[in-house]
């Protein structure tokens, strides 16, 4: 068991994430505490691709231009050891309280563009994925390498958190869409090591990447114990404990 630390959250960065749906953090992870993460991404992005079966060339398209890397923590053990890590339990400590569990995690990778492929529209998590807690959660979109909006790194709609928008469902991308045409649009323009943390109903996309290199990121979701999806009552997400008590578990 970890002790409780000191928080990392300030009186600023709470208020911009009542009032705006997000806010940025400094630089929180060393290069030498990402690099293992960094790699493992990518070994689980190879390793992806070569389960798709070659009868299936549009899905195998898809996954390696703008693959989706969930439940990285079943595949790796550093993950599973770096999704602990102790800024995320203190994160969880300032934002939820002593009883937290990890309710998503995905790889974040997106390749250099092809055809407009590697563009998310803007949309809700709240929208894939209606929960019963929307507002007790919060997600991490951290920065594995430096993200821009050269290289498709996320966006986030300032002040659109409070309730569900409309959407449509993008068939191409196959994706929820929704409008931020009036909202402040910022672009996560992060060094490795930040993070910009950001509500469930907080509205973000990103561009496609323009640039050379792969983008490389990661994102956490952390919310209270036994969240459940709206319509069928299920238990959702992970239901990975990170906290009872205020402490590591
Ligand atoms: O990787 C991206 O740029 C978008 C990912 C995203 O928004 C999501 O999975 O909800």
């Amino acid at each position: 068991m970890q002790p409780q630390g000191r928080a990392v959250v300030t009186d600023q960065q709470r208020r911009e994430l009542a009032e705006r749906g997000f806010f940025f953090t400094d630089a929180l992870f060393a290069a030498a505490e990402l690099e293992p993460t960094r790699r493992e991404c990518l070994r689980l992005y190879r390793d992806s691709i070569e389960k798709i079966p070659e009868s299936n060339p549009s899905h195998r398209t898809k996954q390696r231009l703008r693959p989706f890397l969930p439940a990285p923590q079943d595949a790796s053990e550093i993950i599973a050891q770096f999704q602990r890590h102790p800024v995320f339990q203190q994160l969880a400590r300032d934002l939820i309280g002593p009883d937290v569990d990890q309710t998503w995690s995905q790889g974040c990778l997106k390749l250099p563009d092809v055809d407009a492929w590697t563009r998310f529209p803007f949309h809700q998590d709240g929208r894939f994925a209606m929960i019963d807690r929307q507002d007790s959660g919060f997600s991490c979109f951290l920065a594995l390498g430096p993200l821009s909006p050269e290289n498709g790194t996320l966006h986030f709609a300032a002040g659109a958190h409070r309730a569900l928008l409309p959407h449509t469902w993008d068939e191409r991308q196959e994706w929820w869409s929704c409008d931020v045409d009036g909202f402040e649009v910022v672009p996560g323009t992060l060094e490795p090591g930040q993070m910009v943390v950001y509500r469930l109903m907080t509205p973000h996309g990103s561009p496609p990447n323009e640039s050379g290199e792969i983008r490389e990121a990661f994102l956490m979701t952390f919310n209270v114990p036994g969240v459940r999806l709206v319509e069928t009552g299920e238990l959702f997400g992970d239901q990975r404990p990170l906290l009872r008590g205020g402490r590591a578990v």
